[in-house]
């Protein structure tokens, strides 16, 4: 009885066997030209050259929102950070047709026979698997992230960044793994091998790959490179088009604040060693400063303007803060992420932080602020707090 059984399993087995060996998938069934290890090189190269492009702007980006006790970041030039999100965004979003491209390639291992060969093959196979995963999730979550499309409830950036580490550790193996076919294949092979009588040429896919990955590239890379900005189809925000001629990532109406910012009775309190505070009329009268600073949301777009208002050091010097306190700004905003900042003292004594009253000589737009905001050199957007209520000296 248990033989019958057993025999028909193995009668089963073969069947399987069998039919993936005539399958359209089976081994060998594949034209070797482009589903090759030398096409695999040259795409995997260019994508882990992005690959930690990406990883070290997001690394600075994700920092400097969460920052370890000792680190400091550097205030200049005031541009940095609006550079390497740039760069992060477009090496991502390069990133997207370059993995399909690479996952086409590749895709004939799918169908290897057997599907383990080994302990070691069966891990190997295991830790591609998480890579693919992890990777096309990744890229998927940070372009809906550049396109404000949040269809999941948990917080973005902590999953993004413990993916970034998962992909990283699956990628090294993988790299581990084919350093053998890496080496093998790193230069142009000597004798060209024959361009088939049908079907892709290398030329033409690889031109396709880059055409793709250029299109993608140059529609979306408008919104921080402003040169490019009437190209920026792609792109969900678009330089120069919002109230005073800059986009808004939230509005007061959404921010819920159009009250609180417009109440006659505002006053900014500053809380130190000496609390004080102070109405909008008595900010105008302060030391006014102008300075020339981008907005470089994470979420891909970036743009400079000049803006005017008082210097967050002479604030605080006034509160009696010592020079190497941290800082807390608040918004009037009673919930959401971003409505507060906390910084070191490299951006709370920069002679270009501001308490911003003014953008390019009119009074802030509600939408920007309004009646103070903070904006500070080398700094994500979402630490740009609007519609300032407080700023806190921390011990
Ligand atoms: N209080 C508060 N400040 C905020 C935000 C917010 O949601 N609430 N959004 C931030 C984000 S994500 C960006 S990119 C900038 C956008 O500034 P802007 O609307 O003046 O262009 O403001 C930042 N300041
Ligand atoms: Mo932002």
């Amino acid at each position: 009885m248990a033989d019958m059984v057993s025999s028909k399993r193995v009668a089963r087995a073969a069947t399987v066997v069998r039919r993936h060996r005539l399958s359209p998938f089976r081994d060998g069934a594949f034209s070797t030209f482009l589903h090759n290890p030398r096409t695999a090189t040259v795409l995997g190269r260019l994508i882990a050259a992005c690959f930690a492009l990406c990883l070290l702007t997001g690394l600075y980006s994700h920092f400097l929102q969460e920052p370890l006790g000792w680190m400091t970041f550097p205030v200049r030039p005031v541009w940095l950070y609006r550079l390497s999100q740039g760069l992060h965004v477009a090496t991502g979003t390069a990133l997207i047709p370059l993995l399909l491209a690479k996952l086409w390639t590749v895709y004939p291992r799918l169908f290897t026979w057997p599907v383990v060969r080994s302990p070691l093959h069966a891990l190997e196979r295991l830790s591609i698997a998480v890579l693919v995963a992890t990777s096309l999730l990744q890229l998927f979550l940070g372009f809906a992230n550049t396109v404000k499309w949040y269809p999941w409830s948990f917080s973005f950036r902590t999953v993004h960044f413990w993916l970034s580490l998962v992909i990283l550790g699956s990628l090294l193996i993988h790299i581990a793994v084919k350093l053998p076919l890496l080496r093998g294949n790193w230069r142009k092979p000597k004798d060209p091998e024959p361009t088939p009588a049908s079907g892709w040429s290398r030329r033409g896919f690889f031109a396709t790959v880059a055409a793709a990955t250029v299109a993608v590239t140059v529609t979306t890379v408008g919104q921080s490179f402003t040169p490019l900005g009437g190209l920026a189809l792609l792109a969900p925000r678009k330089p120069g088009v919002g109230p005073q001629g800059l986009p808004v990532n939230r509005t007061a109406a959404q921010a819920n604040v159009t009250e609180t910012a417009t109440d006659a009775g505002y006053r900014l309190t500053v809380r130190g060693p000496r609390t004080y505070s102070l109405s909008l009329d008595e900010l105008n009268a302060l030391p006014q400063h102008e300075v020339e600073l981008p907005i470089a949301c994470v979420e891909g777009w970036s743009q400079n303007a000049r803006w005017g208002g008082v210097r967050l050091r002479d604030l605080l010097k006034r509160a009696g803060a010592p020079p190497d306190a941290d800082v807390e700004v608040a918004s009037l905003e009673t919930d959401g992420h971003y409505r507060t900042s906390r910084m070191g003292p490299e951006f709370a004594q920069d002679a270009a932080t501001l308490l911003a009253l003014r953008l390019d000589g009119e009074t802030l737009h509600i939408d920007h602020g309004y009646p103070a905001r903070l904006i500070a050199p080398a700094r994500p957007g979402v630490l740009q707090t609007k519609w300032v209520a407080t700023i806190e000296v921390l011990s």
